[in-house]
């Protein structure tokens, strides 16, 4: 009885470790040569996106009717939240020409 009950204690700590925390991995999107990649994602409500810097100057995730605006410096990442669903634009304020979009999902 002892032996069993060991076991099972131990497939459920196994299966703890599975699952991630709450909220789990953000969303990654790279930027490199003054891009985002990939150019469009999609999330579900209260996932975070996080975009990685990779190049040598500054940029910015802003969204286009500036619901939100993440400054990026230059190989660093920033992360943020999202909460409400639809469809967002967005792009960089240094370099306009940098264009993603972001859909969040409700849950
Ligand atoms: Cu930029």
């Amino acid at each position: 009885m002892r032996k069993i009950s060991g076991a099972t204690f131990a497939g459920i700590f196994q299966l703890a470790l599975t699952f991630p925390s709450q909220g789990g991995e953000p969303v990654r999107v790279k930027i490199t040569n003054l891009a985002f990649l990939p150019a469009e994602i999609t999330v579900q409500a209260g996932e975070t996106v996080e975009w990685v810097n990779e190049d040598f100057i500054d940029h910015t995730a802003t969204e286009t009717s500036e619901e939100w605006d993440v400054p990026i410096p230059a190989e660093k990442s920033a992360e943020l939240k999202l909460t409400r669903a639809g469809t967002f634009s967005y792009y960089c304020r240094i370099h306009p020409g940098m264009k993603g979009t972001v859909h969040v999902i409700a849950k």
